[in-house]
């Protein structure tokens, strides 16, 4: 039901974009400040020899023509916006077209800039304090606030104005484990508490730093950089995860990662069930100018996912990234066709997938135990993204999965814009949680 709603939003919020698109009265202005030219379009796709035939794949350009965006040559290659940015283009172009009028009545006349010139920084309304970006650590502890806050409060209330007995470290230990850290970290947290403090008084800063301490003890080994090995081109990455854990947007944020390292980069709309799926992730293609690949609503996702290798490769491709549909790690028949996808992608590589990211959503607390179980199991899971860790006050749940599992995590993601996902340092996790200040 709540990702019914949030389809039925997100697709709302498309068709707001696509209506802003036509509202647009300065596209040339506006492209000069956000628009970027689409440089790679994906090559037309060999004859596939599984599943359909590939004249179903759209590249970029046929799935821009059959959007509800009028297919202009601008509206093909202008970049799209989110509706936030929407509303800074909105004051950009008033102040700008401002500034234009001033300059013209007072400055001598100038050559015009053509309208593929780069432009300079955008411009800012007069007044207009510039914005302030926020550091990955502010980003970090605002993001786990929830979970620090509410583990804060519980450490206050049960350690003012009381002696260290039996009674205090087992509310200290439920405290933990309601926290989601998992069993095993709480009675070892609840030792380290325990270690010489008897009948003594115990300030709530000592157990913070014993909690931090023993979080990123449990953490360290598995905070692992995704690794992308060049031996491998394309460096194919699956995505998988339970339905609305964060894989497009997680993929989003990625490809602005790899943008920023100069790779070159194809997106796969593997998600095939869903129309507003594809149209999520092409989104994400024309904000990167990053090609994206993609079968009608209802198409085969393990042959895109041939097709998908063998265009990357004649491209000359870098990084191919593979969304999939959500799935619930219970349905046996939804986990069959990512198995599917699977085999397909070793026929043309026996190394593909190189990495399968699981995305998990720390909202869901400990049923992301029996998800990074099942898809571990299913699709060979080589590491962990976990999103949302704003959203929750249940981000000790990290601690458990890490503890249990062992697999790499690689980055975490606090919001919903491409600043949000970094990758996973252990440290400052565990001071973040622990409501440690720096
Ligand atoms: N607060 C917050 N929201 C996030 C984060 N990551 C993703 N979201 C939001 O979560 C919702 C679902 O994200 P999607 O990326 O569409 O999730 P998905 O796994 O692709 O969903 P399906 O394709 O439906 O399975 C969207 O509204 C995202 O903006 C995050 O780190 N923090
Ligand atoms: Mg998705």
């Amino acid at each position: 039901m709540k990702n019914d709603q949030e389809q039925d939003q997100k697709q709302d919020e498309f068709a707001e974009d696509a209506k802003a698109q036509e509202d647009k009265r300065r596209p040339s202005l506006f492209k000069r400040l956000f628009g970027r030219k689409a440089e790679a379009p994906v090559p037309e796709s060999p004859d596939s020899e599984i599943g359909s035939p590939s004249s179903e794949i759209a590249p970029i350009s046929e799935v821009a023509a059959t959007s509800e965006v009028p297919a202009t040559p601008e509206t093909e290659t202008t970049v799209e916006i989110a509706s936030t940015a929407e509303a800074l283009a909105t004051a950009a172009i008033e102040a700008t077209a401002k500034i234009e009028e001033a300059a013209a009545s007072s400055a001598p006349p100038s050559t015009p800039a053509t309208p593929e010139a780069p432009s300079a920084a955008p411009v800012e309304a007069p007044g207009t304090p510039p914005p302030v970006k926020k550091s990955w650590w502010t980003r970090l502890t605002q993001g786990l606030s929830r979970s620090s806050h509410s583990i804060g409060s519980s450490l206050v209330e049960i350690f003012t104005k009381r002696k260290l007995d039996g009674a205090t470290l087992d509310d200290l230990e439920d405290m933990l484990i309601r926290a989601d850290l998992g069993v095993a970290a709480a009675l070892r947290i609840r030792d380290e508490v325990a270690k010489g403090r008897h009948d003594k008084d115990v300030d709530v800063e000592t157990v913070k730093t014993i909690l931090a301490t023993e979080v990123e003890r449990v953490l360290a080994p598995v905070a692992k950089p995704l690794d992308i090995d060049a031996a491998h081109k394309p460096f194919v990455i699956l995505v998988v995860g339970v339905n609305g854990s964060g894989k497009t947007t997680t993929i989003g944020k990625l490809a602005a990662k790899f943008n920023r390292d100069g790779k070159k980069l194809l997106l796969v709309a593997g998600d095939t069930f869903r129309a507003a799926a594809i149209e999520q992730l092409r989104i994400w293609g024309e904000k990167l100018n990053a090609p994206v690949i993609s079968r009608e609503a209802g198409g085969d996702a393990a042959g895109l996912a041939f097709d998908a290798i063998k265009a990357a490769r004649e491209n000359g491709t870098d990084v191919l990234i593979m969304d999939t549909a959500g799935r619930l790690q219970n349905k046996t028949e939804l986990m069959a066709e990512l198995e599917k996808i699977i085999r397909v992608m070793k026929k043309l590589d026996p190394e593909a997938p190189h990495a399968v990211l699981l995305v998990l959503d720390a909202t869901v607390g400990q049923n992301a135990m029996s998800q990074v179980e099942i898809f571990g199991r299913v699709a060979g899971v080589t590491g962990l993204v976990m999103t949302k860790l704003d959203g929750t006050a249940r981000g000790g749940i990290l601690v458990a999965v890490a503890e249990k599992y062992k697999l790499p995590i690689h980055f975490i993601g606090v919001g919903e814009t491409a600043d949000d996902l970094q990758p996973f340092a252990a440290g400052d996790f565990a001071r973040a949680i622990a409501g440690i200040d720096t």
